[in-house]
């Protein structure tokens, strides 16, 4: 499964998710939308808007911190 996470991190939304993501050994690519404007413009294109955090889970959009981490918890205690 392919894992990619759009944010920024003076975003406090994205924040509460990588604090979540820190001691996981999870393997999820990170992608800053306000270093690279090509990925704010990747996100855009993909999920329809620029609001971070969104996870990307094999190539399907999820918005929301609190259901981006509902999902890892779901899906990969
Ligand atoms: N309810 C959302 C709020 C996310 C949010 O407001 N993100 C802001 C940054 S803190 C955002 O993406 N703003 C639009 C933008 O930067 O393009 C969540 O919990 O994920």
């Amino acid at each position: 499964m392919k894992l990619k996470l759009y944010y920024y991190i003076a975003c406090p939304f994205c924040r509460m998710v990588v604090n979540y993501l820190k001691n996981k050994d999870f393997d999820v690519e990170y992608a800053d939308t306000r270093e690279n404007r090509e990925l704010r413009k990747e996100l855009v294109s993909i999920g329809g808007s620029s609001q971070v955090p969104c996870l990307l889970i094999d190539g399907v959009p999820l918005y929301e911190s609190n259901d981006i981490i509902q999902w890892f918890e779901d899906n990969m205690q």
